[in-house]
């Protein structure tokens, strides 16, 4: 089964809450195995500054979902937790990405893996090169720690207290 990595993002209500209830219901997915979990930290807002900032974490997991009913079965699990799309980039209860699916490369109006903007986001890079740093991004040849290292623009985290990890 091919390995998939997961952003997950939330800035809205109980943010520790919404990432704990979107890893359970994950693991409580038939075709779905979690292997890693990060830290949680919260992150700096990127691209709406005005917002409250996030807390971002990052899940390694095997599953034998194609990519395109990952897709349909993450975005299920968001309107779950109740996310409502209202503008792109805004406030969300949950937002769970598609970072790595195994070595694919997918390039499709609805789905782009690798992820096109996870190699320059801090608040992606942070958690995932905490559960893998030696994962070779597929175009970029980098891996996660490489990557965080030299990366340009760097945004503000900070671990979140240890009842937020799990
Ligand atoms: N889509 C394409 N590729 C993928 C993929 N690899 N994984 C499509 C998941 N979805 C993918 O996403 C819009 C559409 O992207 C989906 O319908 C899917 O078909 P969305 O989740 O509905 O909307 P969004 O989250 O607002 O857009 P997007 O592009 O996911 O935004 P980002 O890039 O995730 O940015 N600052 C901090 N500190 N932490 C954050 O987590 N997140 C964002 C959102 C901005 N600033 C942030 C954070
Ligand atoms: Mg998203």
């Amino acid at each position: 089964m091919p390995t998939v990595y997961l952003g997950l993002g939330s800035n809205v209500g109980d943010r520790e809450d919404y990432l704990k209830r979107s890893i359970e219901l994950l693991d409580k997915h038939p075709l779905i195995e979690v292997k890693k979990v990060s830290s949680f930290y919260e992150t700096e807002p990127l691209e709406y500054p005005d917002q409250s900032w996030f807390v971002n974490a990052a899940v390694e997991m095997e599953t034998a979902l194609l990519p395109m009913p990952l897709l349909d079965a993450l975005q299920g699990m968001e309107k779950q937790l109740q996310r409502e799309r209202t503008m792109r980039w805004g406030p969300r209860t949950i937002d769970l990405d598609i970072l790595f699916y195994g070595e694919e490369l997918i390039s499709e109006t609805r789905l782009q893996i690798p992820h096109i903007r996870m190699h320059d986001r801090t608040f992606v890079l942070v958690p995932l090169a905490e559960i893998a740093p030696d994962l070779v991004h597929p175009v970029l040849g980098q891996s996660m720690a490489d990557l965080l290292e030299t990366q340009p623009n760097k945004t503000a985290f900070r671990p979140m207290v240890a009842e937020g990890q799990t």
